[in-house]
């Protein structure tokens, strides 16, 4: 079948088949600001905290990574005066807005820590974000463990005293 395209229309088929290109190399959801909380000895679970922004709709779907047993995609909020903690099937990544994983919110929870994550090493961590037409792709990060992030200075102090326990009631 002949397609009679007035050439015209060249220059925005040609937009649309770049940003399908792009859209399958999959830069489509950017990390940044990504650190692991510190952990000590006989500590069985930490929390990921980064910036993602999406290019087009996208949904954080899981996580994993070889420290730890299960890794988990988390919400933390306070119930009355308690902070809890719950998984969540996966994370809306809106276009082109930053979604903050971060203490006292969501955060990917590293659970069954093999060993202690200490302060100044690296966890490699997989993301698995899926498109608005299902379509998986798994991102890898090194993140660097660090007992305090870079964002946690600019939080008001009231923050403080949520995160400060909130994963220590965790129940796994
Ligand atoms: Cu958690």
């Amino acid at each position: 079948m002949k397609n009679q395209r007035t050439p015209s229309h060249v220059p925005r088929l040609l937009a649309v088949a770049l940003l399908t290109l792009a859209g399958s190399a999959w830069s489509q959801v950017a990390v940044s600001n990504a650190w692991v909380r510190a952990t000590v000895p006989g500590q069985q679970a930490t929390g990921m905290f980064a910036n993602l922004t999406a290019k087009q709709d996208s949904t954080l779907v899981s996580a994993s990574s070889p420290v730890a047993a299960t890794v988990e995609v988390h919400e933390m909020k306070m119930e009355g005066d308690v902070m809890k903690m719950r998984a969540v099937a996966s994370l809306p990544l809106p276009a082109g807005q930053s979604v903050s994983l971060k203490p006292g919110s969501y955060h990917v929870m590293l659970m069954g820590l093999k060993k202690p994550l200490p302060d100044g090493s690296t966890v490699p961590v997989k993301l698995v974000v899926e498109d608005s037409q299902k379509k998986q792709a798994t991102i890898d990060v090194k993140v660097p463990v660090k007992k305090m992030g870079p964002a946690q200075g600019a939080e008001p102090a009231g923050h403080d005293h949520g995160h400060a326990h909130g994963h220590g009631d965790h129940k796994h």
